[in-house]
């Protein structure tokens, strides 16, 4: 019971806003900053019971709001895998970061606490959270309240992790729970090790040497850009110029970054003619997105991009890592592997065309990392991105072990250079690279360009993997956007009645036409995409569909 009372003391520092009604949605909950105070120390408290109800195993919290403008906040939760908070736990985040007093609080916590089986305060161990936040002014003075939030469940213990990319925070959870070294050097070392590893096993062939072109780097003004800047030291064979690190007086996501470049498809702040035909990365304000670009020679003066987004950076993985799979599966008593890639609904058409005729197993999901990396995680190795850039590789521990131990006995037996055990190489080492709890831009940018090292390609070459189909969306406000319902991959509306049909015989006028409507996750709104064979086609499409869910 002393318990209680500082809970209901420490609660009445926190004072819930009038009106204020949240939802921990797709990825936390996020709003105004000023707002959003009473709602990180509930997080606070709800990350210590996850951890005490996990054994005391180390729960990430990062403050952040990505792409979303710079008063806005937010807060999500790492489960101890370095994924996402599990979505069982979902509805008491809910319920306590809406509770209106702190009576009401307390009795949600207690009630929450008998039904878990959570004990508090006799464990040998407390609950341990790691707190890290971008570079938002307000992620001081919420990462305090974050802190008080744990310090109220007896016994828990919050560190500070300070300034990190959401991935990185991620990543250093994950690593800890799993033993190994999990500090943010660690995380760099580990980047610049197996980026090294890759580089040493690019093929030396002779007349046609690729030539490392620099590559120009949008950090959105966020922790992104100078995240990259201190990697960059250990980094040998890669020309970086990074513009965009907020250090210049810019403002974080505005006017630059993925999310900016991937919806509007013109040149991010600080970027224009001068750089025509250069290959260009965007991310996003907590690098946790990624999309390349380039400005094409015949560009006038409103800089229209070429944009390479989650899709085509997908596409790209996928065919490395199939070329490496293949040199395996040439192997007799070689076993059968599987590759999959996941996409959402947003996926382009042609993408998934491109995908399906390389003769991959291609499955969709809910939109949502979440939803991806369950289905990703199926597969021995599974690749997933949406196309706003999101996106990582995962590797079956199964897998990966079968790799490894393939490796050693490979070298063993005096197979250490061959073809095959450059291959298992490879595999092993971009599993090491490219995050394996969520998708990272920092590993991302490394992966991508010693693949196109690798494989001699100018961006201008990768990006004729497949030609992107003309899209739009566009979003309606309606009174209720739960009003919509859909499959569970998205592509199809069961409610209201009778409107999927309206969709498809909109549908049905266009040549390659393809339309769907969803409810956002994180937005009052109905969101609308359309695709067709020409920008006008999908132009009209997306209206006419957004006409029949008004
Ligand atoms: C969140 C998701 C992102 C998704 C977006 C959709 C994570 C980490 N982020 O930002 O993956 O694309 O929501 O937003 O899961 P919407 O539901 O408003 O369209
Ligand atoms: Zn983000």
């Amino acid at each position: 019971e002393i318990q209680i009372a500082s809970l209901l003391k420490s609660s009445e520092l926190f004072p819930i806003p009038q009106g204020l009604k949240l939802s921990y949605g797709t990825a936390g909950f996020r709003g105004d900053a000023k707002l959003l105070e009473s709602t990180v120390y509930r997080v606070g408290i709800l990350s210590a019971l996850r951890s005490l109800k996990l054994g005391s195993a180390t729960i990430g919290l990062m403050i952040t709001a990505s792409h979303n403008k710079v008063s806005d906040n937010g807060i999500k939760v790492s489960d101890p895998s370095g994924g996402m908070l599990s979505q069982e736990w979902e509805p008491f985040a809910d319920q306590i970061a809406n509770a209106s007093s702190p009576e009401e609080l307390v009795s949600l916590i207690r009630e929450f606490v008998k039904k878990e089986g959570i004990t508090i305060g006799d464990n040998k161990k407390g609950a341990e959270v790691w707190l890290g936040r971008d570079t938002r002014p307000s992620g001081e003075s919420l990462l305090r309240a974050a802190e008080i939030g744990v310090g109220s469940i007896l016994g828990s213990v919050a560190i500070d992790i300070g300034i990190l990319t959401t991935p990185q925070l991620h990543w250093m959870v994950r690593a800890k729970n799993k033993g190994l070294k999990a500090t943010e050097y660690d995380y760099f070392e580990n980047l610049s090790t197996s980026f090294r590893c890759l580089i040493d096993l690019i093929p030396i062939s002779g007349n046609n040497k690729f030539e490392i072109s620099k590559l120009l780097v949008d950090g959105a003004n966020g922790v992104g850009g100078q995240k990259i800047e201190e990697l960059r030291g250990s980094l040998s064979n890669l020309d970086l110029e990074i513009r965009n690190t907020g250090r210049d007086g810019g403002v974080l996501n505005e006017g630059v970054g993925a999310d900016f470049v991937q919806k509007e498809k013109v040149v991010p702040l600080g970027f224009g003619l001068k750089d025509v035909g250069m290959r260009c990365a965007s991310l996003d304000g907590d690098a946790d997105r990624l999309v390349y670009f380039y400005i094409p020679s015949d560009s006038t003066s409103d800089v229209k991009v070429e944009l390479l987004d989650g899709d085509k950076i997908l596409s790209l993985f996928a065919l490395f890592i199939k070329e490496q799979l293949n040199i395996l599966d040439d192997d007799k008593e070689g076993k059968q592997s599987r590759l999959g890639v996941v996409q959402t609904a947003y996926a382009n058409g042609a993408s998934t065309d491109y995908l399906k005729q390389l003769g991959l197993d291609v499955v969709f999901a809910k939109t949502g990392v979440k939803h991806l990396h369950e289905k990703a995680a199926e597969f021995d190795i599974g690749i997933y991105f949406e196309a706003n850039g999101h996106g990582t590789i995962l590797f079956k521990e199964s897998f990966l072990s079968w790799l490894v131990t393939k490796q050693k006995d490979l070298t063993a037996t005096g197979h250490g250079g061959s073809e095959e055990h450059k291959a298992v190489s490879r595999l092993v080492a971009v599993s090491n690279l490219i995050n394996q709890a969520v998708g990272d831009a920092l590993s991302g940018v490394l992966l991508v360009e010693v693949i196109l090292q690798h494989i001699g390609w100018s961006i201008q070459k990768w990006n004729e993997l497949y030609k992107d189909l003309p899209s739009r969306q566009i979003q309606v406000e309606v009174p209720d956007r739960t009003a919509v319902v859909t499959t569970s991959e998205e592509t199809e509306a069961l409610k209201p009645l009778g409107i999927q049909d309206a969709i498809n015989s909109e549908i049905k006028k266009y040549q390659r036409g393809r339309a769907f409507i969803r409810p956002s996750g994180t937005e009052d709104v109905v969101r609308v995409y359309a695709e067709a064979s020409t920008q006008e086609a999908a132009d009209t499409l997306a209206h006419s569909v957004a006409q029949l869910v008004k």
